[in-house]
């Protein structure tokens, strides 16, 4: 019986042809990577529709995951080894909990379902309705967003409520931003198919899917843990305007320096601008990318 990690494909939701990093054991091939220097594996699940987790392993009988089913799939398993990847190589962090741990997805989860989230031990996708959403693995920066929410719960551990939970979505989208560079856009790929030009939300434009950019609009509410995915929109326009200023090589050190160094479960906006300040001065000093900081926080009215 074979019995070794070897190398399939398959193609994405959107029909991309991608590589992947499989395992063949006794003439089935899984969606099980234990090529990365991580103690653990990243392995990806279907839930089948249904609402059980894990779920059952995603696997092939001969390596090519090429049936429109399996695109979910395909792009959550690759997806997960580039954000792998990026923590590895940018933060020299191994996996969310800086020890290699397993990265596990499921994909097909519900019915219909238009959301993604980490659960405190994996990551789960549904396949969206097809109108509000595509299947939610198909997006990178989401699939960052989700991993970033493991990261800041071994690091900073932000509450997920009031401005604390903002900073915990916004950080989760920053991270979008820079696993996912090419646009300030947050879930693009994946949002209203059938209609282009539109997001999720915007990093340099919250506003213009109903998030605040400064503080004079805070959106005091009960729902959504206090207004997490809505006031996100105040560090989102924060971040933004720090890396159009210093550039994103410097910026995302900083932003996670911040996150393992000085944030903890009760910080508030104006901790996160304290973070990344001394982030910035203990990395940059204190000239140009220090004001440069500061001038972001004093444009969205957070002191
Ligand atoms: N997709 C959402 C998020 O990651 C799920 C949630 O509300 N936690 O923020
Ligand atoms: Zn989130
Ligand atoms: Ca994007």
């Amino acid at each position: 019986a074979t019995d070794a990690a070897t190398t399939g494909y398959g193609y994405g939701t959107k029909g991309d042809y991608k590589s992947l990093n499989t395992y063949a054991y006794n003439g089935t091939y899984y969606l099980y990577d234990t090529t990365k220097n991580m103690s653990g594996y990243i392995g990806t699940y279907t839930a089948n529709y249904g609402n059980s987790l894990p779920g059952s392993w995603s696997v092939d009988s001969n390596n090519a995951f090429t049936s429109s089913s399996q695109g979910a799939d395909v792009d959550a398993h690759a997806h997960a080894g580039i954000v792998y990847d990026y923590f590895l190589n940018t933060h020299n962090r191994n996996s969310y909990n800086g020890n290699g741990a397993s990265i596990i997805s499921t994909v097909h989860y519900g019915s219909n379902y238009n959301n993604a989230f980490w659960n405190g031990s994996q990551m789960v996708y549904g396949d969206g309705d097809g109108s509000l959403f595509s299947p939610l693995s198909g997006s990178l920066d989401v699939v960052a967003h989700e991993l970033a929410h493991a990261v800041t719960e071994y690091t900073a551990n932000l509450e997920y409520r009031n401005q604390s939970g903002a900073l915990n979505e916004s950080f989760s989208d920053v991270f979008g931003y820079f696993v996912e560079p090419n646009d300030w856009d947050l879930g693009e790929d994946v949002y209203t198919p059938g209609k282009a030009g539109d997001a999720l939300r915007s990093l340099s434009n919250p506003e213009r899917y109903g998030q605040p950019a400064h503080m004079d609009d805070f959106y005091y509410t009960s729902s959504d843990n206090g207004g997490v995915h809505t006031n996100s929109g105040i560090p989102n326009k924060a971040a933004y305007l720090t890396i159009q200023s210093i550039g994103k090589t410097k910026a995302e050190k900083i932003y996670y320096r911040a996150l393992n160094t000085y944030l903890s479960k009760r910080s508030d906006f104006s901790d996160a601008r304290a973070a990344l300040l001394q982030s910035t001065a203990d990395l940059y000093g204190t000239g140009s990318d220090y004001n440069a900081v500061k001038n972001a926080w004093d444009s969205v009215g957070v002191y």
